[in-house]
């Protein structure tokens, strides 16, 4: 209901660009005609009087990828990515999400202000296959705006089943986008990841995942092309919304205006030509277009992410054709700051996260500790209302017994935090270097953590109580353990709900 028809008058614009595969010595080529403009933003589902209402079945099935039928993918809805949601603060957001995979699955809103209780933002949700349940979620009315997403985290299944198509975009408006002169100005969202065909033409295997085969994909499409006038300035919504790849981005010869960063308005505004997307990672930016005509490229610049070194690729072909038309420019200073930023410090916690290979498997912990192992002695208790001051260390060069290193890139449910520092730390005799103090001019759901480094933020445990999780977004790292879980609690000890047990069910 409600998706069928739209996707229908949606599907038939879409174009019948090929997905070309050629063997060569063994390695995937790809090459494709340009699709036309009308398939560079995917199909968009919009919330209508305070609610967005949505069937949601998640399955395998041949698919449209790049405008080619591909088999061995799970998707929702028969859709590579999943449709873009769009709701505003205040809304609730209700699916119904039908499992029709062969596994237990759930949905987690990576990002989303929203309780981790109940059938809303609750990873410790369990949907066996065959079942229908419905999910309803109260977005707050002061809830931020920007660029989210959504995928499954069940947990030994988010990598699979993400890797297998199951990731979309979730879009909150105002914000940033309503801004005196952004407002109205043409919009991209692009949801980036990475994928593959297998040696028959379907969809590859998660474990054949590697950097130099996985051809990158921008809402589904292999190098989408969108137009811009002469010096126009857009507003592009950009997320990781992919498995394991690292992005620096780049425009040729352009610059990023950043006015949004993980869903929140930024409350200073900064210009880079490049943007970085750890897995998860989201950035809403002002781009205006140079006045000369002609086609300019949004780039994967490549990144070297410590144990895979992710290509140079291109993402994006950027027209610029047509009339000139006005550049729009906002202040600097667009925001405040989150009032909980100067609140005194409840606690101070440090997590580690290491790795290691036990029976020649790989393993990863926080703490030392694998997700599935964790008692409710392990549980972090934190104190709604109370702001904490936490770091987060990477040493994983100690116990990774392999000569690279990796990163890992940090992320926790539920509430936004700020980097206030970052430096380098020596895991063998703890001492620290290179410190940087953070002045800063946003939050985030998601950082990177370097190798023998480490990051500090704070964060503000508001409005909600229940049972969650912080974990790597390497999602293959989560899902080998690389996950911790806090409860917040208030003041009547009133925290986990009954339907968050623990994967060693001892709470
Ligand atoms: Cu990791």
């Amino acid at each position: 209901m409600g998706l069928t028809r739209r996707d229908l008058m949606l599907a038939a614009g879409v174009g019948t660009a090929g997905l070309v595969a050629t063997s060569a010595g063994g390695a995937a080529a790809w090459s494709v005609a340009g699709p036309p403009e009308s398939a560079a933003d995917g199909p968009v589902l919009r919330s209508r009087n305070g609610r967005l209402r949505v069937d949601l079945s998640a399955g395998p099935g041949n698919v449209k990828v790049n405008g080619s039928s591909t088999g061995g993918l799970l998707t929702y809805n028969g859709r590579f990515p999943a449709p873009t949601m769009v709701v505003k603060p205040g809304d609730r957001l209700q699916i119904r999400l039908t499992n029709k995979t062969p596994t237990w699955t759930n949905l987690h809103f990576h990002g989303l202000h929203v309780s981790p209780r109940g059938l809303q933002d609750n990873v410790f949700a369990q949907i066996e296959p065959g079942d229908t349940r419905a999910y309803d979620v109260r977005i707050p009315k002061d809830h931020p705006s920007g660029l989210f997403w959504y995928h499954p985290h069940f947990h030994t299944e988010t990598g699979p089943q993400v890797w297998a198509g199951m990731s979309g975009l979730l879009i909150v408006e105002g914000g940033a986008a309503d801004l005196p002169g952004v407002k109205g100005l043409r919009r991209h969202a692009f949801g980036i990841r990475e994928g593959g065909l297998g040696p028959d033409g379907g969809w590859a295997d998660y474990t054949s995942l590697t950097p130099a085969t996985s051809p990158l994909f921008v809402n589904g499409r292999i190098n989408p092309r969108i137009t811009m006038r002469p010096g126009e300035t857009q507003f592009w919504q950009l997320g990781n919304i992919g498995v394991a790849a690292y992005y620096q981005v780049a425009l040729d010869g352009h610059e990023f205006t950043v006015v949004e960063e993980d869903g929140a308005m930024v409350w200073r505004t900064w210009t880079s030509d490049t943007l970085f997307f750890p897995p998860g990672k989201r950035y809403g930016v002002l781009v205006t277009a140079r006045k000369r005509a002609g086609v300019v490229l949004l780039r994967q610049l490549g990144y070297d992410q410590g144990k895979d070194q992710w290509p140079a690729a291109p993402l994006v072909r950027v027209q610029i054709e047509g009339e000139r038309a006005q550049s729009v420019t906002v202040p600097e200073q667009i925001g405040d700051p989150p009032s909980w930023l100067t609140d005194d410090i409840a606690q101070r916690r440090v997590l580690t996260l290491t790795q290691a290979i036990v029976d020649g498997a790989s393993e990863f912990y926080i703490d030392g500790m694998l997700f599935d192992n964790l008692t409710f002695a392990d549980v972090i208790q934190v104190k709604l209302g109370t702001t904490e001051d936490w770091v987060i260390r990477n040493a994983t060069s100690v116990y990774a017994g392999a000569p690279r290193n990796e990163q890992h890139p940090f992320h926790i449910h539920v509430n936004d935090f700020a980097v206030v520092e970052t430096g380098d730390w020596d895991p063998l005799t703890n001492e620290t270097s290179n410190r940087v103090r953070v002045t800063p001019q946003s939050v985030a759901d998601t950082v990177n953590v370097p190798w023998n480094a480490y990051v500090r933020f704070r964060t503000h445990f508001a409005d909600f109580v229940g049972r969650s999780v912080f974990h790597c977004h390497l999602l293959f790292h989560e899902d080998h353990g690389m996950m911790g879980v806090f409860d917040i609690v208030d003041a009547q000890g009133k925290g986990a709900g009954p339907d968050q047990r623990l994967p060693t069910h001892s709470h």
